[in-house]
């Protein structure tokens, strides 16, 4: 398998997480997403989403972090991030889906650059929005993983081990603390998130630690 990925990528840095706890190796492929190496025309022939990540398997191309989980998931059964049990499952698609479809979009890169470049907001601007957005966006994750701890228990997102919850949680919480976003009031996502910094899946998966990092 290959994996085309930009170190500090949050979307590739689920993936990462997710190969390495299924023990899984990829060759790695840095896309440089600053430089808009994801706009290149083979890129896009073989991504039509024009985003990192994008796993290849065989003749196959996937973009979509949670497609290729799910694919991961498919292909590599075990230990399954999304869980087969119907109730943990679902909270545990409830949780990626408010990180992923809410949190993530809005502050994309190319979100960002559009708020810089075109509607020209300062960079401070932009980090007000960015704040803003992440705010919203983990008080309710904060929610969301109070009541799941209430049902499920255990260190995780969704109780013992960990999901596709725990793989989309700890990048955006990881950005979330490169933005100077203040994490006090999400007591339940710093548990998480400080659990899982001593995993070796997440260590490994860790954007310093990849082959394309660059600061
Ligand atoms: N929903 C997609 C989002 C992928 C995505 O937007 N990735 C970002 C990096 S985190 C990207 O490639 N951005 C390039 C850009 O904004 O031009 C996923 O989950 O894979």
């Amino acid at each position: 398998m290959d994996l085309y990925s930009f170190c500090h990528s949050s979307t590739s840095y689920r993936v990462r997480i997710a190969l390495a706890l299924k023990g899984l190796d990829a060759t790695y492929h840095g896309v440089n997403i600053r430089t808009g190496a994801q706009y290149e025309p083979a890129y896009v022939d073989a991504n039509p989403n024009a985003s990192v990540p994008m796993l290849v398997d065989g003749d196959f191309s996937l973009g979509q972090s949670l497609a290729i989980i799910d694919w991961l998931d498919a292909t590599h059964p075990e230990p399954r991030l999304i869980p087969l049990e119907r109730q943990r499952r679902a909270r545990a698609l409830e949780l990626s889906y408010q990180i992923a479809c809410d949190i993530h979009p809005v502050n994309n890169l190319r979100v960002l650059k559009y708020l810089q470049d075109v509607l020209k907001v300062t960079p401070e601007q932009k980090d007000v929005w960015y704040q803003h957005w992440v705010a919203a966006g983990l008080l309710a994750a904060e929610r969301l993983l109070t009541r799941a701890a209430r049902e499920f228990g255990g260190p995780w997102c969704m109780g013992e081990a960990p999901t596709v919850a725990d793989c989309c949680l700890v990048p955006q919480v990881l950005n979330a603390e490169r933005n100077q976003c203040d994490l006090a009031p999400y007591p339940r996502i710093r548990a998480v998130y400080e659990h899982s910094r001593v995993h070796p899946a997440f260590i490994r998966a860790e954007p310093q630690r990849q082959p394309d990092y660059i600061v």
